[in-house]
């Protein structure tokens, strides 16, 4: 068989941790970078030990460490968008901020992980404030789910994810520099809706609610492929879009696996 070289790929970085598990954080952008052909590089923020049942140890690595990993990867290829994930440090999120504005990278999307997924906050509250500041007025889009925009936006945990309120704070996350925000995962009945906002304009998109025990990683891998879809020169909304899609399918192929004993990861293989 002749084998055809192959052009050059859009080239993306992630700026997050490293999930032992390999099913969340750098591991789970690189699986959905490699299923959608661009090609990912990563600057690791954090080491943590975890598995499908909890999180055993991080281990944070000195900010100056992290900076020159996004140096060497900015000076040298370049990227055509760059994601960031768990940060969890407020130095971190300041080094980022400030190695990321040395260049001008074509989007960022800023994954805010800044609560677990049973609800609690996982980092201090000058954590918070150092996202505020100095990480979100960079975003091209952030991808909060509902009690990470609260906490964004300082209004109570027990908010209910209402009309108005979701109104209220997809407008003060405009207002904190966010020129895109997409909501995501607010359960409605039998639906998951995501909630995409531009100063001008609300849409929300609407899928069945898939019944799993597999979801970890979920929102690593939707804006992992949105990232990889705007590398690859589509519109916000339309990278949104098929971002949907191809987590909608990563979560029903692994619908059925039993990898640990806990949560599991999603299938990253090629839909
Ligand atoms: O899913 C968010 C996330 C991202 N990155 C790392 C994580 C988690 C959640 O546990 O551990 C390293």
């Amino acid at each position: 068989m002749i084998q055809h070289a192959s052009p050059s790929p859009p080239k993306v970085l992630t700026i997050g941790g490293s999930d032992s598990g390999g099913a969340a954080g750098i591991q789970a952008d690189l699986k959905t970078w490699t299923a959608l052909a661009v090609y990912g590089m990563s600057a690791i923020t954090a080491v943590t030990a975890q598995n499908s049942t909890a999180i055993t140890a991080v281990h944070y690595l000195p900010p100056n460490l992290v900076s020159a990993q996004i140096t060497a990867v900015l000076s040298d290829y370049d990227a055509a968008a760059i994601k960031t994930g768990f940060i969890g440090k407020s130095q971190l999120v300041a080094a980022v901020a400030s190695s990321l504005q040395e260049y001008e990278p074509g989007s960022i999307v800023i994954d805010p992980v800044l609560v677990s997924h049973k609800g609690q906050p996982m980092f201090h509250a000058e954590v918070v404030t150092a996202y505020r500041r100095s990480l979100i007025p960079l975003a091209t889009l952030i991808t909060p789910n509902w009690p990470e925009a609260l906490l964004l936006v300082d209004l109570p945990p027990s908010s209910s994810p209402s009309p108005q309120n979701i109104d209220v704070v997809l407008s003060r996350l405009h207002k904190i520099g966010a020129p895109a925000v997409l909501l995501k995962g607010i359960k409605l009945d039998d639906s998951i809706v995501d909630y995409f906002s531009q100063p001008d304009m609300i849409k929300h998109f609407s899928q069945p609610w898939l019944e799993t025990n597999n979801r970890h990683g979920s929102g690593d891998t939707l804006s992992a492929a949105i990232c990889a879809y705007l590398a690859k020169g589509e519109s916000l909304i339309n990278a949104i879009r098929k971002a949907q899609q191809f987590t909608h399918q990563a979560l029903q192929a692994a619908r059925n696996w039993k990898l640990g004993h806990g949560h599991g990861p999603l299938s990253h293989f090629p839909p």
